[in-house]
C-alpha cells in the first residue's frame, strides 16, 4: 500500500495539475456509473484555447464512490476517525421534501465518517488515443476470424508504440506504485504482479478491482495464449485468491477475466470482487479466466488462434479505422 508521505506528495501534485485544469469538453457522462469524462487543457502557454493531444491536453475522469459502510459498521477496523457523537451530526442539506412518513433530501455527509466520496483520475498530457477512448461514440460490432485477426488486427497490435504501455514497464520494474504492489511471483515465465487497478481506491472491499500484470512480454492478448500458457493462467488463478484475502475477499466471491479488444496489448488479468458490476464485464469484451483455461485445456490447445473472436468497437477508436479502411464500405 503507499506510505502515507507518497500518497500525500501524489494528492499535492495532482490538485497542483487541477488547479490549472480549464474544461473545453464534456466527453462522457454515465448516470449508472455516476461517472464523467472531461476534456480540458493544462498549462500556462499561449496557446490554451486550442486543446493540442501530447501537449496541453488533460482527461480528467470524475467518479462519485460507494458509500463506505465498512468505516460505519466497524469504525475499529477503519482508518477513519468517528469523532461524531452520531452518524449524521455533521451532515449539510441544502433541500428536502416530506410526505407523511416519507423524507428525502440532497447534501454532504462527513467524509471522515463516510470516507472520500469522489475519485478523480487524471490523464496529462493526454494523447488523441486517449481522448477518443473517453468520448462518448458509436460502437461497432466486429466479427473477428482467425483470417481478419492476421490480416486486420495482428498488424495493427504490431504497430503500437512501446509508450502505450509504459505504465505496464513502470510497474513491472517497480519505477511506479511499487508501495501498492500486493502480490508479486517473479518468475519469468510464470511470474505476475498484482496490485489495484487504477479505477479502485483500495478501500472498500466490496469494490475491490485488483488487476495482475504478467511479467514476460511477449503475449500481447487473449490471441497469443496456447497450452504452453497455461501453468501461467492457472498460476494468476490461485494467486489471486492470496492477493485478495488480503481484502478479506474469500476465493468464491472472485471474477477473474480478460479483455479482447483490450487497451493495453500486454497481457494483463482482470481481478474483481464478483459483487462489482458493470465495469468492463459485458459479454462483448470480457472473457472469463476460467473459460480461457477450459478452452484450452479441455477444447484446443491452440483454441484461440483457431476461435472467431467478436466485440464492439467504438467508432472513434484508431483499431475501428484500422477495420473500416481494410474492409472499405463493407466494413
Ligand atoms: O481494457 P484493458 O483490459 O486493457 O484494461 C486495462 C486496465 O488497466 C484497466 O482496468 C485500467 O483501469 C488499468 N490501468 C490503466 N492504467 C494506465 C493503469 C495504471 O497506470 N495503473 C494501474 N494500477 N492500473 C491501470
Amino acid at each position: 500500500m503507499a506510505s502515507t508521505s507518497n500518497t500525500t506528495s501524489s494528492s499535492a501534485a495532482i490538485k497542483a495539475l487541477l488547479n490549472q485544469f480549464q474544461l473545453k469538453e464534456v466527453l462522457n457522462e454515465d448516470i449508472s456509473t455516476k461517472t464523467a469524462w472531461l476534456l480540458g487543457t493544462i498549462g500556462n502557454g499561449d496557446d490554451l484555447d486550442k486543446v493540442v493531444p501530447g501537449k496541453n491536453a488533460a482527461v480528467v475522469t470524475l467518479e462519485r464512490l460507494a458509500v463506505f459502510t465498512q468505516g460505519i459498521a466497524n469504525p475499529g477496523a477503519s482508518n477513519l476517525r468517528r469523532s461524531e457523537p452520531n452518524l449524521f451530526t455533521a451532515l449539510a442539506l441544502n433541500s428536502g421534501e416530506q410526505n407523511d412518513i416519507y423524507s428525502w433530501a440532497t447534501g454532504f455527509v462527513n467524509s471522515d465518517v463516510f470516507g472520500p466520496d469522489i475519485r478523480v483520475s487524471l490523464i496529462f498530457p493526454a494523447t488523441q488515443k486517449h481522448i477518443d477512448k473517453h468520448r462518448r461514440q458509436q460502437r461497432r460490432w466486429i466479427t473477428e476470424t482467425p483470417g481478419l485477426y492476421t490480416s486486420i488486427t495482428e498488424p495493427f497490435i504490431n504497430a503500437q508504440p512501446a509508450s502505450r504501455i509504459q505504465w505496464v514497464y513502470n510497474i513491472l520494474s517497480k519505477k511506479e506504485e511499487a508501495e501498492r504492489i500486493i502480490y508479486e511471483d517473479p518468475d519469468r515465465a510464470n511470474g505476475f504482479i498484482i496490485l489495484p487497478d487504477l479505477k479502485w481506491d483500495a478501500a472498500n472491499a466490496a469494490s475491490m478491482y485488483l488487476v495482475a500484470i504478467v511479467h514476460r512480454r511477449d503475449l500481447r492478448s487473449l490471441r497469443d495464449l496456447t497450452n504452453a500458457h497455461l501453468p501461467l493462467l492457472n498460476n494468476i488463478r490461485e494467486k489471486a485468491a492470496i492477493a485478495a484475502e488480503r481484502y478479506g475477499v474469500q476465493r468464491d466471491k472472485l471474477r477473474l477475466y480478460i479483455h479482447y479488444q483490450p487497451s493495453y496489448y500486454h497481457l494483463h488479468v482482470h481481478i474483481t470482487n464478483v459483487d462489482l458490476e458493470g465495469r468492463g464485464i459485458a459479454a462483448d469484451r470480457a472473457h472469463l479466466l476460467d473459460t480461457v483455461i477450459s478452452n484450452i485445456e479441455d477444447i484446443a490447445h491452440d483454441y484461440y488462434q483457431k476461435v472467431t473472436l467478436a466485440y464492439a468497437l467504438g467508432s472513434d477508436t484508431e483499431l475501428w479505422q484500422h477495420w473500416a479502411s481494410h474492409l472499405g464500405s463493407s466494413a
